[in-house]
C-alpha cells in the first residue's frame, strides 16, 4: 500500500484498513519517516483512560524529516517564497538548503543560550522566515515552540507565557499589516514585566522602527546568527515528546495550552497534507494562514516541507494595497494551490471580479477552505470565478486540538458537494450523538459531533492541566471526543460541519470564547455584568454581539462603549472587539441564575419572532426591553 492515495477505490481500502487494522495501517505510513529508532507500539491508550500514545519508543527529530533527508535529492529546490507586505518590497525565497542552514545557525544560537530539551521558546512575531526558522530550530534541539499570534495583547501574549514559563521570546520590532505598523516588539515589553521566566528575548528586525532594547535581556537575531555554524546535529527526540504548545479558546476560562507531540503530529499532518492536496513535485502551493495558529503550524509549516513541496509565505492582508492581492500573488508565483478562509473569500467575494479578471490564474489547480463553515454562495463565487469551475475545492474541517485535517474531500478524487467538507480522512472515525448522548445510526441525521478513536496528531494534553483536558473533551460523551460542533450526515453518507454548538464564536475563522470577551469587558469599572453572543456577519462568519450592565448609567453612552472597546483590546486584542453593544438593565436569567443564552442570541439576529418560552424566566420583562433596545 502507498501512503498516496491516488484514486476513490484507493481511498476507501485506506479507509477500511484504518479501521480494520488501525496499528498496522498506521504503522506502514509512518515507515517512510527518518527514524532514529523504530517504535516498539504503534499505539496505545484511548478515550477512557487517556494516556494516548502513538510510535511509542521510536526516537526521531521532526526537522531531519523536514529538512535533512530533502537535501541530496531536492537541496535546491525552493522551500520557502517569501512576499512582504509591500508589494514588491521584500521578495525573497530560500532553498531547502538554505533553510537547513539557517534553522542550524539558530539551533546553535539557542542552544548557547543555554536552552536545552523540553525547555519553552515563546514566537511573538510577524509573518516573517525567521518566524517559519525559529520555530524549526526549537524543534531541532528538543525545545517546545509556543507562537502566539502577533494580533494578541500584551496581556493575552504574558498570560500564555507564564502558563508555559517560557524561557526565551522571539519578537519582532514591528510589522506591516496592511496600512497599519504594529509594534510587536513595544507590545512584548509591556507583556515582559510580568514574565519572570524570560531570560532572553531575540528581536528579529523587520520594520526598522526604533525600540528600546534592554540591557542584558534583549538580543538582535542578526548578531547572534551572525556567527553561527551552519551545523547542527538534530537532538534525539522520544515520539511522543512534546513537539509545541499551541493556545486556543474554549467556552469557558482561559485560553487552553494544547500540546502536541513530535513522532504521531509529524505522521499525521504530513500524511494529511499529501493526500488532502496531491501536490505535485513541481507545484507552488500558498497557505494564506498565519503560522500563530493552527492551519500555519501544521499546513504552512510542517506538512509542506515534510513533503519537499515549494510553499509561499506572506506577511500581508488580502486587502492590501487593493483587493486584487491574491490573485496578484497567485499570478506573479504561479501558485497551483491555495488554502484560505471563508471570510477572505467573501471579503474578496464583495470587491467584484474585475480585480480577479485582471490576473492570469490558469496555474491554479486546488482550492481549499478552512476556518469555519463555507457559505453556499461563497462556495460558488470561489469555485467560478477563481477555479474557474476547473479546481477542486477541498473543504477541511478540522482543530487545534485535532493536528490535522479530519473530514474532508481528497482534491480531484472525492466528488465535492458545497458547504459540504465530504467523508473522513483514513483513520477518522465520526460520529454523530442524539440528544440522549447515543450515537445516531444510518444518514440522514444530524447531532453533535464526535470522534470515536484516537488518530495519531490528536493533542494529547493541556500543558500542566490533564484534568481540564479530560474534562473538556471527554467528559460529554465518555470514551468519545467531543468537538463542540454540530453536525450533518446526509443521504450520501456527506459531512457537512453547521458550527460550534458550545460558547465558542467562530469570528473571521478565529476562534473566541464568549467567557474571554465577557470577562474582559467586566474589567471596565463601570460595568456589572455581560454576555457575550455571535450573530451571523455577512464578511466575518459571526459577528460579537454584547450585552452589558453598568453599574451606572454612563452619562456618554459613545464614551462608554469606546472604553469597553479598549479594555477588550487591552486584554485579549482588537480579534475580539464586540460588533456591537447594547447597554442593558438585565439580562434574561432562569430562575437557576443561568443566562438563557438562546435568547440573547435570538434578538442578536434580529430574529425575535419567536422566542420560544420565556414564562420560565426570573424576569420574563426583560425580553422586550431588550428586544426594543437591540442595535
Ligand atoms: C483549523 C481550525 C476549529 C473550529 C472547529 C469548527 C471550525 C474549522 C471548518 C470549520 C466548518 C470547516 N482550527 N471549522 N474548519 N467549520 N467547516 N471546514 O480552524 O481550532 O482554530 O478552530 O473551526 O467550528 O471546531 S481552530
Amino acid at each position: 500500500m502507498e501512503s498516496r492515495i491516488k484514486s476513490f477505490s484507493e481511498y476507501e481500502s485506506h479507509y477500511g484498513s484504518s479501521m480494520q487494522e488501525q496499528e498496522s495501517y498506521w504503522g506502514k505510513i509512518a515507515e517512510e519517516f527518518v527514524w532514529k529508532k523504530k517504535w516498539d507500539k504503534v499505539h496505545s491508550g484511548n478515550f477512557n483512560d487517556l494516556n494516548i500514545k502513538w510510535f511509542e519508543g521510536g526516537k526521531l527529530n521532526i526537522t531531519e524529516n523536514c529538512l535533512d533527508r530533502h537535501l541530496e535529492k531536492r537541496g535546491d529546490k525552493i522551500a520557502v517564497n517569501y512576499e512582504g507586505n509591500q508589494p514588491d518590497s521584500l521578495k525573497h525565497s530560500m532553498t531547502y538548503r538554505e533553510l537547513h542552514a539557517e534553522v542550524c545557525k539558530f539551533s546553535n544560537v539557542l542552544t548557547d543560550l543555554g536552552v536545552k530539551k523540553g525547555d519553552r521558546v515563546c514566537f511573538y512575531m510577524a509573518m516573517v522566515p525567521e518566524l517559519l526558522v525559529g520555530v524549526l530550530a526549537t524543534a531541532r534541539i528538543g525545545a517546545i515552540h509556543s507562537v502566539v499570534f502577533g494580533g494578541f495583547s500584551s496581556q493575552a501574549l504574558a498570560g500564555r507565557i507564564q502558563d508555559s514559563t517560557c524561557k526565551i521570546l522571539v519578537t519582532n520590532d514591528g510589522t506591516f499589516r496592511g496600512g497599519k505598523h504594529i509594534a510587536l516588539k513595544g507590545i512584548a515589553d509591556e507583556a515582559l514585566k510580568n514574565c519572570p521566566s524570560i531570560e532572553k528575548s531575540i528581536v528579529v528586525k523587520r520594520s526598522f522602527q526604533p525600540v528600546e532594547m534592554k540591557e542584558g535581556r534583549d538580543i538582535w537575531w542578526h548578531d547572534q546568527i551572525r556567527d553561527a555554524s551552519p551545523k547542527f546535529d538534530a537532538v534525539e527526540m522520544d515520539a511522543e515528546d512534546p513537539l509545541f504548545i499551541l493556545y486556543t479558546s474554549g467556552s469557558t476560562g482561559q485560553p487552553k495550552g494544547l500540546v502536541h507531540t513530535c513522532g504521531g503530529y509529524m505522521v499525521y499532518a504530513s500524511q494529511t497534507f499529501k493526500n488532502v492536496f496531491q501536490v505535485e513535485q513541481d507545484d507552488t502551493y500558498w497557505c494564506t494562514a498565519d503560522i500563530g495558529w493552527i492551519t500555519g503550524h501544521t499546513y504552512i509549516t510542517y506538512g509542506p516541507l515534510l513533503n519537499g513541496v515549494s510553499t509561499l509565505m506572506f506577511e500581508g492582508v488580502p486587502t492590501y494595497p487593493d483587493a486584487g492581492r491574491f490573485w496578484e500573488l497567485i499570478e506573479k508565483y504561479g501558485v497551483t494551490h491555495l488554502y484560505t478562509a471563508p471570510t477572505a473569500i467573501r471579503a474578496l467575494m464583495a470587491k467584484g471580479t474585475d480585480l480577479v479578471n485582471k490576473r492570469n490564474l490558469s496555474s491554479l489547480k486546488v482550492l481549499g477552505s478552512v476556518g469555519e463553515p463555507i457559505n453556499e454562495e461563497a462556495w460558488e463565487w470561489y469555485n467560478k470565478n477563481i477555479g474557474k469551475e476547473n479546481c477542486p475545492i477541498v473543504d477541511t474541517w478540522w482543530q487545534t486540538e485535532t493536528g490535522g485535517i479530519m473530514i474532508t474531500p481528497l482534491a480531484g478524487i472525492t466528488k465535492t458537494k458545497p458547504t459540504f467538507a465530504t467523508l473522513p480522512f483514513p483513520g477518522v472515525e465520526p460520529v454523530l450523538m442524539d440528544e440522549n448522548g447515543k450515537e445516531y445510526q444510518g444518514n440522514g441525521v444530524s447531532g453533535n459531533l464526535c470522534l470515536k478513536r484516537s488518530w495519531p496528531g490528536i493533542a494529547r494534553t493541556i500543558y500542566g492541566d490533564h484534568e481540564r483536558y479530560k474534562q473538556t473533551y471527554f467528559s460529554t460523551y465518555p470514551g468519545y471526543y467531543f468537538t463542540g460542533d454540530g453536525c450533518l450526515r446526509d443521504e450520501d453518507g456527506y459531512y457537512r460541519i453547521t458550527g460550534r454548538v458550545d460558547d465558542v464564536m467562530n469570528v473571521s475563522g478565529h476562534r473566541i470564547g464568549t467567557a474571554e470577551v465577557e470577562d474582559a469587558i467586566n474589567m471596565h469599572d463601570n460595568v456589572v455584568e455581560s454576555a457575550i453572543v455571535g450573530y451571523p456577519h455577512e464578511i466575518k462568519g459571526q459577528g460579537i454581539y454584547a450585552y452589558i450592565i453598568c453599574q451606572e448609567t454612563p452619562k456618554d453612552e459613545a464614551l462608554f462603549k469606546k472604553e469597553v472597546l479598549g479594555k477588550v483590546i487591552e486584554v485579549i486584542g482588537p480579534i475580539a472587539k464586540p460588533d456591537k453593544m447594547q447597554v442593558v438593565s438585565g439580562l434574561p436569567k432562569t430562575r437557576s441564575g443561568k443566562i438563557m443564552r438562546r435568547i440573547l442570541r435570538k434578538i442578536a439576529e434580529g430574529d425575535t419572532s419567536n422566542l420560544g418560552d420565556t414564562s420560565t424566566l426570573l424576569n420574563p420583562a426583560i425580553v422586550d426591553e431588550l428586544k426594543d433596545g437591540a442595535i
